[in-house]
Formats: C-alpha cells, structure tokens, sequence
C-alpha cells in the first residue's frame, strides 16, 4: 500500500479545524485533526508547504518510522506547530492502518482495556449559584465527573465562563478579546464554590477545576490545601508549566491531585515532572503531543510514576481528535478521565463520527475500522476559515498576564 496524496481542509463550523487527509493506492484514506487554536493556519502551511512532499509514495503501515522521520529529519525539534502536524499524519496513518486491517484502532493500541471511557463535562456560571445548577445539570445527563468554573466578583469576565452553557467560546472572532485578572480575588472565592458543590451534589461527583496556568506555587499550594475538604478529583494547570522543578513546592502544601500538561507537545515537556512525580495526571493530547505513536510513549512512561491520563478534549480540539482519544483512552492501562466538551451540531455534521456518550458518564468509540469519524468534503467547504484568537489576560493594573 502506497501513499498517493495528502491535502489539508480548513473548515470553520462556528471555529476553526484544521484536517489532515491522506489517500492510498488502494482506496483506503485516513483523517488526523491538525487544529492548534487560534494558530491554525500555521498548522497547515507546516503540514502543506514542508511535511506532505516527503509522504507520497511511502507506507502508510510505517507508523514508527513516518513519526520519527519528521521529529529527527526536523532538526528544528519539538513546539506545538510541528508536533500538531506530526500529530495529524499519526493519526491518519492509524486510521488507514485500522481500516486496512478491518478492526477498530483500539485493537491495535493493546485492545479494549474498560468497557467505558468515563469523560468529565464542563459547568459554568456568572456566579456560584447558577455554576451550581450547570452542575445539576451535567448530573442529569449522567455525568460521573463535572468541572466547574465561576464568575468571580469584581472581575468583569474570567477563564471558562462563557457566554453559552454547552459549548466552549474561545477563540473569538476579531483580534484577541482582552480579560482581567485578579489572583487575590480568585483564591478568596473558588472554595466558596466548591464547599457549596459539595453541600448540594455530597462526595460521590467527582469534581474539577481548571487554574489555568494562573498561579505561582505557593498560590496553588494555598489554593490545593484550601479545597482539601472538598476532595477535588484534580486541580488543573495551577502553575504555567515552563518551571517544572516548581510544582515541588505545590506537593510540600497540598495533597490535592494536580493535572497539567494540555500545552505539552512532546514526553520532554513532562518529562521531571513525572520521575519526581510532581503531577497525578497527565493531559498531553493526541492532536498536540505527536499522535497516539508518541501518546503511548508518554503514557507508559508516566505508568512507572502512578500517573494516570487525563487528556484535554475542549471543543478547539475537531472530532478526529475526540475519536483518536477515545481509541486510546479504551485501551491505555493508566487511564484516568477524558475531558468531553460537546461540539456544536454544525460541527458535529461536518465530522460524522461513531463515538456516542451513554448517558451514564461514559463515551465509547464505537467498532468500526479505523477511527470510526468521517470529513463530509462538501459540507466543510461551506463554512471558509474566519480568523480568530484566544483572548489575552491582564492584571487589574494592566500588566500582561497569562490567560
Ligand atoms: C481548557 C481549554 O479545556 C481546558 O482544560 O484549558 O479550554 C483551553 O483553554 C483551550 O483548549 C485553549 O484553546
Ligand atoms: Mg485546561
């Protein structure tokens, strides 16, 4: 089997996807999500203009030698373009091999290891009170797992407080939307949330939170001990993650499991973190840490160090990507959670899939060959690439922060 084409769809159904195809001489194609968020376009001339000339002609099977050819053959390593491209033609080439071999991917990942993928939604709210009813909410619908984000008094807008209930805004049309911040402000409130979730839902849901990247250690060790009566089932992104060796200051003051790792693109990113077992989860993902091949490289050596997975699944992540982690979440023997932010209907349209949510907090991939998700061409060319940013942050004072 030979590689005969490869082309890259931009499609926006309400945002931006960027989609890697790639075709074979025997009919068989395969699909990898390339979206790297309000970067997109970067994406796709990485992918269009310098890595899609050397695969024609190549063996799709040839999974381990493609991802190493274009990691080493880089020389300019690592870095979330390059890796989201790789990414894109990893998982492509485990959709041709999976529908070649007539099996779902899954099987050839180790096979089904869990009957269930248990995933966690996401509630927001202006306030406490109506974060705490999104959360009944996601209750209803049978989540086992929530992560709940509020408004925080005196700031005009805060991170995962959007505007609709369902699906994630960010990015935004229009150049970055700018939001404030205040540190003080937010440490005071957040467990005042989290002690009225557990008054209302008690201690069987598991609930999460989302710093992102927002915090100094000894901020997130004050932020983890405080929320030690709630027993989260993680606190995420507490520290922006360059300083690895910091996180050592977070574990000397909490023992509230940490998750981090959604910005990593390759193992090196995580890589003393886990031999210090710093972190109790990982979020590494399939589109943005070099495909299910580097994907399982990472998750087995965070195995050895009692992490478990727990990778990042917001709607800026296209169906291509939800069916690959789901493939890998069935399998992966450190599974932890899956992050599921439902996409739009449009969305959902333009990327036919047979991944489906059971009502009982669980997604399941479905048992077709390959990845089992599909790119409707024609329905995609409806809706042209419209550019649009993640929002940046800045303190109260003015000074930029991080978002
Ligand atoms: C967030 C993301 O889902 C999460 O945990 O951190 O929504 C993140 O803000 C976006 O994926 C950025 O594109
Ligand atoms: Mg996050």
């Amino acid at each position: 089997m030979k590689i005969i084409r490869a082309t890259v769809n931009v499609t926006c159904p309400g945002r931006n996807f960027i989609t890697l195809k790639i075709e074979t001489d025997e009919g068989i194609y395969g699909l990898g999500d390339a979206t790297l968020n309000g970067r997109e376009l970067a994406v796709a001339s990485y992918l269009t203009d310098h890595l899609l000339p050397c695969l024609i002609g190549r063996d799709p099977f040839q999974t381990e030698d493609i991802w190493h050819y274009f990691y080493r053959g880089a020389y300019w390593r690592r870095g979330p373009v390059t890796m989201t491209a790789i990414a894109a033609i990893d998982m492509a080439l485990w959709d041709i091999k999976g529908k070649a071999l007539n099996t779902p991917v899954y099987n050839l990942l180790g096979g089904r290891s869990r009957s269930g993928v248990m995933v966690y939604g996401h509630a927001n709210g202006r306030d406490i009170e109506e974060t705490s009813d999104e959360v009944a909410h996601y209750v209803e619908m049978g989540y086992l797992a929530v992560r709940a984000q509020t408004g925080i008094p005196g700031l005009p807008s805060t991170y995962g407080v959007s505007k609709d209930k369902m699906y994630y805004e960010p990015a935004e049309k229009g150049l970055p939307v700018e939001n404030v911040w205040s540190t003080e402000k937010y440490l005071f409130h957040v467990p005042q949330l989290f002690e009225q979730l557990r008054l209302r839902f008690g201690h069987d849901l598991h609930l999460l939170h989302d710093a992102h990247h927002r915090l100094t250690p000894i901020e997130a060790g004050r932020l983890g001990k405080s929320l030690e009566p709630y027993h989260l089932f993680w606190l995420e992104d507490p520290v922006p993650a360059e300083l690895q060796e910091g996180f050592r200051l977070i574990r000397q003051h909490t023992i509230t499991p940490i998750a981090l790792g959604e910005v990593f693109n390759t193992i090196w990113d995580a890589e003393h973190l886990l031999r210090e077992q710093l972190i109790d989860y990982i979020r590494a993902t399939v589109v943005h840490a070099g495909g299910l091949t580097h994907l399982r490289k990472i998750a087995d050596f965070a195995a050895i160090y009692h992490v478990q997975t727990g990778c990042h699944g917001a709607t800026d992540l296209s169906p291509v990507s939800m069916a690959a982690a789901l493939h890998f979440g069935i399998s992966v023997p450190n599974f932890g959670i899956q992050e599921y932010m439902r996409h739009t209907p449009e969305t959902d349209a333009v990327f036919p899939h047979t991944y489906s949510y059971d009502g009982k907090g669980y997604l399941h991939p479905g048992d077709g060959p390959g990845l089992g998700v599909d790119l409707d061409e024609t329905l995609a060319a409806k809706y042209p690439y419209d550019r649009a940013y993640l929002p940046i942050n800045r303190k109260l004072d003015g000074t930029m922060f991080h978002w």
